[in-house]
């Protein structure tokens, strides 16, 4: 117990590293967040972004209630209201257009919200829609595809075995500022990578941009952006040319050797290092450290995923809205997310929704892509919810659950994201949660809960992940037991093989997707902006912001922040630039924003830097104020969305 308050030990849900928390709270209030050290596994990484995280709940441009929209304002309404009128439009587009009509949108906080997981999951397979778009399909589709291809799984998880690990090779991401987790988390993992150079080992990291994760390293590679696929290729040749590669120890078949043996074949080294911009010695040095270190991973992030190469479905979406015929998108229910400003061009984006019939979004906020909504719909901050996220465990290094106490009560007129799926999916007489479709006494308990303000009373999250974990060895209750979180069983290694699950349990080496693809961009010329164009943007993240949110919490940024445009010195001076002049950014997409100059000795000669989800502001829907600056100068990192008018609410 506090001196003040009560101590609540739970974990921050705003990245994947969950760091354990204690949270000190008074009166429904949180007083103070600091690291849970009794927590087994992740408080090391706790920073500010957790530190402050309580200041969102009582941000004066939270949403509170649902908000309808009439005309150019925004009114009150009530929880039955919001779900009959939507459920009405639903309800008339399926009969009409089939359950495609209905899009979803989860960004996101969604994936760290065992509700939404849950429910918002369930809602979306009872519908039987497959519009369903995920951030996942912007930050780790390739992630997807490759263990499609290789392990014939969608996912499978590899986590570095960080500690033992001798020879680091990182490419496309920043774990100095972003923590070592992406789909999976190693908890303290930069700082235990560092610890490994005093036992011999050696970090390399392949950025465009000299980061601070590669002022860090022992090597830093500039590589040239989206080209990385030559500078690995030009590894694995060096390695089959010399014969430095090793058989599996753990029993894992592979198939496909010949195939990658003959395509190295049929490259020339010198052609990749001149792609990827890398010598030709430096790809031999650190092929031959690489096979020659007693052990090494390599691991690429979402530098690699989402650049040039990468495959964003999320570009789709605008298409999907506007494009007339069977499958159109005609109703959205965007979760959690800021697509115009965190997706392939926003601007179009932005246009498309407002062609929707029904646009509706759950946040905690009105933000840039909401702002031409029919519907507001409050949700719960993390501290006001429990949350048991059961998926964690397989992309922890070790065995490991969670159980999410709330801190604090939600305000009166919020509601959970997943009771409004429930009731909405009552609504539409839905086969929620295969039973088909709600029967009397689940309808019954729900409207008892509601009335009482219980919502445990009737269908909830913990009762499903109750029945889920029935036939597994750990309980929900023992998970409760363990409120600073639960290693539940030893890390043990060798299971990869079990998991590889393609026809013949070989891992596919040089499946032929990839050898057609990169046949087909080897017989190209390496690519080249345009004359027009002559700098390639890249984005980049800032410790005290999450995605496009967090931007605004006074706490966290002390100083007014700004975006602006990284140039290196060499560009600077030929454009006459210096620090803190204004340009104009402009893409091959039509998309402009102005930027205050950084000139930079970290940039390779081509390459600028701005941040990945700038401009997202908070809007006011109540007060019809203006956006909350995110800095002096609101912009967006995409086509700037508020320069197009809304047809429908003129906007
Ligand atoms: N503080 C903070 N932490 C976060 C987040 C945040 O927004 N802020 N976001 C969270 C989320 S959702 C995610 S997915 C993770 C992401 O975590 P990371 O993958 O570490 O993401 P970034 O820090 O953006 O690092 C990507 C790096 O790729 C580089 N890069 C750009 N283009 C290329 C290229 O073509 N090739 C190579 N090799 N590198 C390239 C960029 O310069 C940048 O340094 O971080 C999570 N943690
Ligand atoms: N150019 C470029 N684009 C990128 C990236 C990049 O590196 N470069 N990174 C990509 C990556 S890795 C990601 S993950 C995506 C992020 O893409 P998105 O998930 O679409 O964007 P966020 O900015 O994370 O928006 C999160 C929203 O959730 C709201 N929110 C926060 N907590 C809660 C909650 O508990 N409940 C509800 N209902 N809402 C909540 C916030 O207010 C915010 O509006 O962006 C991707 N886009
Ligand atoms: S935001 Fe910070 S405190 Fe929260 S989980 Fe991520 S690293 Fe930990
Ligand atoms: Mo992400």
């Amino acid at each position: 117990m506090a001196a003040n308050g009560q101590m609540i030990s739970t974990f921050c849900r705003i990245c994947e590293a969950y760091c354990g928390i204690n949270v000190e709270v008074a009166d429904n209030r949180v007083l103070r967040i600091q690291p849970d050290k009794d927590n087994p596994l992740t408080w090391r990484d706790f920073c500010p972004k957790g530190r402050t995280a309580a200041e969102l709940i009582d941000h004066p441009r939270r949403l509170r209630v649902p908000l309808r929209r009439v005309g150019d304002r925004y009114v009150e309404a009530s929880w039955d209201e919001a779900v009959d009128e939507i459920a009405d439009v639903l309800r008339r587009l399926v009969d009409t257009h089939g359950p495609d009509s209905i899009g979803i949108y989860q960004g996101n906080p969604t994936g760290f919200n065992s509700g939404a997981v849950l429910f918002g999951g369930a809602f979306a397979r009872a519908l039987g829609t497959t519009n369903v778009f995920g951030v996942g399909s912007v930050d780790q589709n390739a992630l997807h595809v490759v263990c499609r291809e290789m392990y014939g799984v969608w996912l499978l998880p590899l986590l570095p075995d960080v500690d033992a690990c001798r020879y680091f090779l990182l490419l496309g991401m920043n774990p100095a500022h972003t923590t070592f987790g992406w789909i999976g988390s190693i908890p303290d993992g930069w700082k235990r990578a560092l610890a490994t150079r005093r036992h011999g080992g050696k970090i390399v990291v392949v950025d465009p941009r000299r980061t601070p994760t590669a002022e860090d390293a022992d090597l830093h590679l500039a590589i040239r952006p989206g080209q990385d696929w030559a500078f690995l290729l030009g590894l694995v040749k060096v390695i089959l040319d010399n014969g430095w590669e090793r058989p599996s120890s753990a029993g894992v078949q592979m198939s496909g050797l010949d195939e990658l043996r003959a395509v190295c074949g049929e490259v020339d080294l010198a052609d990749l290092a001149d792609r990827c911009g890398i010598e030709r010695d430096r790809i031999i040095t650190v092929a031959t450290e690489f096979a020659g270190a007693e052990t090494a991973v390599c691991v690429a992030h979402t530098g690699v995923a989402q650049n040039i190469t990468g495959t964003r479905s999320l570009a789709e979406m605008a298409d999907e809205i506007t494009t007339p015929g069977p499958g159109q998108v005609r109703a959205l229910i965007l979760h959690a997310g800021n697509p115009v400003i965190s997706g392939p061009e926003g601007q179009r984006l932005d246009a498309a929704l407002t062609e929707l019939e029904l646009l509706v979004s759950i946040d905690l906020f009105q933000r840039v892509s909401s702002r031409h909504a029919d519907w507001l719909l409050p949700d719960a901050h993390f501290l006001e919810r429990e949350d048991v996220l059961l998926n964690r465990s397989s992309l922890e290094e070790r065995p490991f659950v969670q159980f999410g106490q709330q801190a604090v009560q939600p305000p009166e007129g919020v509601r959970e994201n997943w009771e409004f799926w429930l009731d909405l999916a009552i609504a539409m007489d839905l086969p929620f949660m295969s039973r088909t479709p709600l029967d009397a006494e689940a309808k019954a308990a729900r409207v008892r809960a509601r009335a009482e303000r219980r919502p445990e009373l009737g269908m909830h999250p913990a009762a499903v992940q109750r029945r889920l974990l029935a036939r597994s060895p750990i309980s929900y209750d023992d998970i409760r037991a363990h409120p600073h979180g639960w290693c539940y069983a030893e890390r043990t290694f060798g299971h990869f093989a079990e998991y590889v699950s393609t026809p013949d349990g070989a891992v596919r080496l040089a499946p032929e997707a990839f050898t057609v693809e990169l046949r087909r961009v080897l017989a190209a010329a390496p690519p080249c902006p345009p004359a027009s164009h002559p700098y390639t943007l890249i984005a980049r993240r800032h410790r005290e912001s999450m995605n496009g949110w967090l931007n605004e919490v006074p706490g966290l940024h002390r100083r007014t922040r700004r975006n602006s445009l990284e140039i290196g010195r060499e560009d600077a001076a030929r454009e006459g630039l210096s620090d803190g002049d204004t340009v104009a950014v402009v893409s091959t997409t039509g998309a402009r924003i102005e930027l205050p100059v950084v000139v930079s000795d970290a940039l390779a000669v081509g390459v600028v830097v701005s941040e990945h989800g700038w401009g997202s502001g908070i809007l006011d829907p109540a007060g019809g104020g203006s956006p909350s600056p995110t800095g002096p100068t609101v912009m967006c990192s995409r086509p700037a969305p508020r320069s197009t008018r809304c047809r429908r609410c003129r906007r």
